[in-house]
């Protein structure tokens, strides 16, 4: 029987197993955060994070993380300023991510990660995270790594990483191969200048039980969940021509219907998963709402009690008429 494929064993496809920073310190990197409207939902390979589907998403511009590298005598990890305790998951799976370039044992190194977006609230902040920690690595090693090899090297990471490192729209293929090599993000040359997101904040805390976990108890006990890949490559297509056309119905109703289905998969599995609360159903009923009052407003929602409104620059004024205290993002600038 052949080894089973690791990360490590992947990586060193590509890379010596052991790299030096080629400088001190690097200054800190940006990767946005993003938002799928065809959602990732479902491991093929969870060792790899190789998806059951392909998903796209649109970046948000400046919303994201910068990520620093320096020599240090002792490895440690800040976030927002703060240095987090090295048996905390978030820094173990830092500095995990790390090893898998540098070594077990190569030089010890500070990592600090600004998040200009509510950690862990459905935001994405694990997709802008380890897409700025690839990139800081890729700068302190030295690396020089293709745009391919970055996206496949984050979504080791974090599956979301790998559609962090573009802005703009941004297609994960799922890929076919073992090693995952051809599971890849690509941007797409289309802008959308009027698309706007806007962040309805229902609960900034921590989420009791995160994606990884969530997605991997959906596949395993969820007999809804066999459904979810057709109508995800279904929702790609029509993702695709919504693009092309500028047709924002489209866009709008299938990016909606996506993660609703996404969620239903949730709710049939067990334990059951739901992770909306009272005030994320009051904002879907006040979309709802305004929808059938003329307004064009849709919506998407992730592993998180929070909504994110897409919408148009034209109905800006009549969607905040509904949400007055709403964040609205550009992500074309
Ligand atoms: C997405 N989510 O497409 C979907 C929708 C959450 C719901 O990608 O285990 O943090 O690190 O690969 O990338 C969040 O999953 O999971 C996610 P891992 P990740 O945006």
């Amino acid at each position: 029987m052949s080894e089973p494929i690791t990360k490590q064993s992947v990586i060193a496809n590509y890379l010596p197993t052991v790299v030096a920073p080629v400088a001190d310190h690097i200054d800190a990197v940006f990767a946005p955060s993003n938002i799928a409207l065809c959602k990732y939902w479902g491991k093929r390979d969870v060792e790899l994070n190789l998806p059951i589907n392909s998903s796209l998403s649109i970046s948000l511009a400046h919303l994201g993380s910068n990520t620093a590298i320096s020599v240090s005598d002792e490895d440690q990890v800040w976030l927002n300023g703060q240095r987090v305790a090295a048996d905390d998951k978030f820094a173990r799976k830092v500095i995990a991510f790390i090893e898998l370039f540098r070594g077990p044992n190569g030089l010890p190194v500070k990592v600090d990660t600004q998040n200009n977006i509510p950690t862990a609230a459905g935001l994405a902040s694990s997709a802008s995270g380890f897409a700025a920690l690839m990139l800081a690595i890729d700068g302190f090693y030295g690396l020089q790594l293709e745009p391919a090899l970055l996206s496949a090297f984050a979504r080791m990471g974090s599956g979301s990483a790998s559609r962090s490192l573009y802005q703009g729209f941004v297609e994960w293929q799922m890929g076919v191969q073992e090693d995952g090599m051809d599971s890849i993000a690509l941007p797409l040359a289309n802008r959308w200048d009027s698309l706007r997101i806007g962040l309805v904040k229902v609960n900034i805390a921590e989420k009791a039980v995160d994606s990884r976990s969530g997605m991997n108890r959906t596949v395993a006990t969820a007999h809804l969940y066999q459904s979810w890949p057709l109508q995800a490559a279904a929702d790609l297509e029509r993702l695709h021509q919504a693009i092309a056309d500028n047709n924002f119905t489209l866009l709008g109703e299938t990016a909606e219907q996506n993660a609703l289905s996404m969620h239903a998969t949730m709710i049939a599995a067990w334990p059951p998963l739901l992770y909306w609360q009272p005030d994320s159903v009051a904002a879907m009923q006040t979309i709802w709402q305004a929808r059938a009052a003329g307004v064009e407003v849709y919506f998407t929602m992730d592993a998180g009690p929070n909504i994110k409104l897409l919408f148009t620059a034209d109905s800006e004024a009549a969607v905040k008429q509904y949400f007055p205290d709403l964040d609205v993002i550009a992500p074309f600038g």
